[in-house]
């Protein structure tokens, strides 16, 4: 009978495992969505010095009644400084991040009402935006940020 304990103990273990690979895998599938068909088209010099000095905010709002999703799920800013800014009506802690191309910053949690930002210089591509809280983003708390 003793035994069974160990058993049990060990099954939470092995879950907790399996729990942790299933992100790590899903971060790097994430990655390999992204095509690597940007290359190096450095054609784009030129036009970005018409957005050079564009700085874009984006709105974004958690969902009010708690669910784990934002109230948009796709995104699009100019290339250059692009700031997001998620308000939060929930009732759950949320937060905001972005990912992608090499670039990963995270905004700060924030209870309800409040608001998190998060920054980020961003070259044209296709970049994730999240919520950075464990578990919500594998919950559908994330979307698409394109930029031009
Ligand atoms: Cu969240």
């Amino acid at each position: 009978m003793k035994s069974n304990r160990l058993y049990a103990a060990l099954a939470i273990v092995a879950a907790l495992a399996v729990a942790g690979c299933g992100s790590s895998s899903k971060k790097s599938s994430t990655t390999s969505t992204t095509p690597a068909a940007t290359p190096t088209a450095t054609t784009n010099t030129s036009t970005t010095s018409s957005s050079g000095g564009g700085a874009s905010t984006l709105k974004l709002s958690a969902d009010p009644s708690g669910s784990f999703k934002f109230d948009k799920s796709s995104l699009s800013a100019k290339a250059g400084k692009v700031t997001i800014v998620m308000s939060n009506p929930s009732p759950v802690m949320h937060g905001v991040a972005i990912e992608g191309s090499g670039v990963s910053k995270t905004g700060q949690t924030v209870s309800q009402n409040g608001t998190s930002t998060v920054s980020a210089s961003l070259k044209p591509g296709k970049y994730t935006f999240f919520c950075p809280v464990p578990g919500h983003r594998q919950a559908g708390m994330q979307g698409t940020l394109t930029v031009k």
